[in-house]
């Protein structure tokens, strides 16, 4: 039982609802894994998150990753400020978009030149339509449970929302398409094997989040990134890596620099665009030359590279650069990882806690999870039940099994244990 007061949430609930599909603008938003109402936000700051009655929530959601140095950190702030007196939008090339292309590229040196886009879903989408038209071949192999956004040939056998209400193939992509989709067992890499063998000489790439944060947190087995790697390098294969959430968020140089890995193509998003809506993709010159106007290979955008986005970017990315930023992020994490394996050790309730860096997320099951497979066992009513709880007591979680949670440099040491005692309490409501 919720005690909270959520009444205003409520009466905005009930209005989006006429007019907007599900009341929200995402689905996983609609918070209907777990069995509850949506709270309404309506500001932010630091680690803590207001919703339209006043209650305040310690914050591990951060707008889904890129909030990693808090709401509203005062540099950031200036920054738009400062960008948008002088206009909000050209639909033209600017000074900021090639600084913030620098700054991926020191970061990931395989990012050789690199082209900014509005979303997450926008690079992906674009990074596989370069990839066809680079090898000239039509399949993609995918991982079943990796999230890549909702582009159609993306659509198929995903995480997130899809997986969490029960559509990872979604009605409205054609079988046409999605026949060029070909998916995998996420850490098994002879089923890799074993496809493109089947499909030799017609797979155009193989992408994946080298961290899956859509079927919770699960991290690469050792030699998974390396075999695929190697696989790709072999079978002439574009290996993309969609670090759209692992991306200065686990590392600096996101996961390919944590586990030396490097994708032919990279896409990122999220923290890029310090919270406002941004996206890139970028890899080999080589590749990337191939894009319109260099090739023919069409990809634009009136906001891409958006003037307040890239200073949002550019004010975040120079912040994550000062001295101990990671080592920040990774004691925190490790302590609340420590906490609440203290608390959950000593609570009958089947829980996995699985983590990197700042990103984590806990299984209602035994665990390991290495795979959707693995990832689908979990109980998602106690998930449910465990959610409605934390929220009630103060803390903001993904609202649904399938998503990962994310570390701030703003959560102070008061959050955490305040979160370690709210998991406490909330397992004996499980
Ligand atoms: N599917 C997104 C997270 N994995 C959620 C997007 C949103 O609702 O903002």
């Amino acid at each position: 039982m919720i005690i909270m007061n959520h009444k205003k949430s409520e009466d905005l609930f009930a209005k989006a609802k006429t007019i907007i599909p599900g009341g929200v603008n995402s689905p996983v938003r609609a918070f209907k894994a777990v069995g509850c109402n949506p709270v309404f936000i309506e500001k932010a700051a630091g680690s803590k998150i207001y919703d339209a009655d006043g209650n305040e929530y310690i914050d591990y959601v951060g707008s889904w990753g890129p909030m990693i140095l808090g709401h509203c950190h005062p540099k950031v702030v200036e920054a738009i400020q400062t960008t948008a007196a002088n206009g909000a939008s050209f639909g033209a090339p600017t000074a900021m978009g090639t600084e913030l292309a620098q700054l991926v590229n020191q970061a990931y040196p395989n990012i050789e030149k690199v082209r900014m886009v509005s979303s997450g879903t926008e690079a992906t989408m674009s990074a596989i339509r370069l990839a066809r038209g680079f090898t000239g071949r039509d399949k993609i192999l995918k991982f079943d449970g990796c999230y890549h956004g909702h582009a159609d040939s993306l659509l198929v056998k995903a995480g997130s929302g899809a997986a969490t209400f029960g559509v990872p193939t979604s009605p409205g992509v054609p079988a046409d398409f999605a026949k060029y989709t070909l998916t995998a067992i996420y850490n098994d890499l002879e089923d890799v094997k074993s496809i493109i063998a089947a499909n030799k000489g017609e797979v155009a790439c193989i992408i994946l989040e080298a961290i899956a944060g859509n079927m919770g947190c699960v991290p690469p087995v050792a030699g998974f990134l390396q075999g695929l790697r190697d696989l790709c390098t072999k079978e002439g294969i574009l290996l993309i890596i969609d670090e759209v959430m692992t991306g200065f968020r686990v590392a600096y140089g996101g996961a390919q620099e944590r586990y030396g890995v490097r994708g032919d193509l990279v896409c990122l998003g999220k923290i890029i665009g310090g919270g406002l809506p941004v996206g890139a993709f970028g890899g080999k010159s080589e590749i990337m030359e191939s894009l319109s106007p260099e090739g023919g290979i069409y990809q634009a955008g009136t906001l891409s590279g958006n003037p307040l986005a890239m200073s949002a970017g550019i004010a975040t990315l120079k912040l994550l650069q000062e001295e101990g930023f990671y080592q920040q992020i990774e004691e925190k994490s490790a302590y609340l990882e420590k906490g609440l394996q203290q608390v959950t050790s000593s609570s009958s309730v089947a829980t996995c806690w699985q983590r990197v860096g700042g990103m984590f997320c806990t299984f209602f099951q035994n665990g390991p999870v290495n795979n959707f497979d693995d990832a689908l066992k979990s109980d998602t009513e106690a998930f449910g039940r465990y959610f409605r709880s934390m929220l009630d007591q103060g803390i903001n979680l993904a609202p649904a099994q399938f998503e990962a949670g994310f570390m701030s440099i703003a959560h102070s040491q008061e959050d955490l244990d305040k979160t370690i005692a709210a998991v406490e309490k909330a397992l004996t409501a499980v």
